[in-house]
């Protein structure tokens, strides 16, 4: 091979690359995708919505009556005693309920359900998810998922206090 050839070689080459670079630079659609990409990065935010914290104390209280939550993803939920008193007197624990699900009525069914700590067996359909039963001091997380938008009764089962202690979870 002569020096002509190896630069005549050298030449159809580099213009190979350039054409197959040319090729590689109609690409604006990914930089579209990236776009949108960023803007479907919103719900990782809303993730770290779905941690809830609410406590419970001696005057038989919750910190709030609404809890707020993104649909389809998990949600993790601690529930804290703040208080002092121990759970045979001031016992806490949050039930989320089925939508619709009349909050005294069940009361009045774990009233009876001392056995299993107020969450009554008769009633599972209407529980998607409960903490344990808290005395002051301790603290419970539980995790569960609602896939449906909505608006979500829970209690504190512990008898009489779903008088004051009662809210909505809204998932969104
Ligand atoms: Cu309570």
């Amino acid at each position: 091979m002569n020096t002509k050839t190896k630069i005549s070689l050298l030449i159809l080459m580099g213009f190979l690359t350039i054409t197959s670079c040319g090729k590689k630079e109609t690409a604006p659609v990914e930089e579209q995708t990236e776009t949108s990409t960023e803007g479907e990065a919103a719900p990782v935010t809303s993730t770290a919505e779905n941690v809830l914290v609410i406590e419970g104390n001696d005057q038989m209280q919750f910190s709030t009556n609404e809890l707020k939550a993104v649909a389809g993803k998990p949600i993790t939920l601690t529930l804290k005693h703040v208080g002092k008193i121990p759970k045979e007197a001031m016992g806490h624990n949050l039930v989320v309920l089925q939508e619709g699900t009349d909050q005294a009525a069940f009361a009045l069914k774990a009233n009876d359900a001392k056995a299993t700590d107020f969450i009554p067996e008769s009633e599972k359909a209407s529980i998607i998810a409960h903490t344990k039963l808290l005395g002051g001091g301790e603290e419970d997380t539980i995790e569960f998922t609602i896939d449906k938008k909505g608006s979500y009764p829970f209690i504190c089962s512990f008898p009489g206090h779903v008088a004051m202690m009662k809210g909505v979870l809204i998932v969104e």
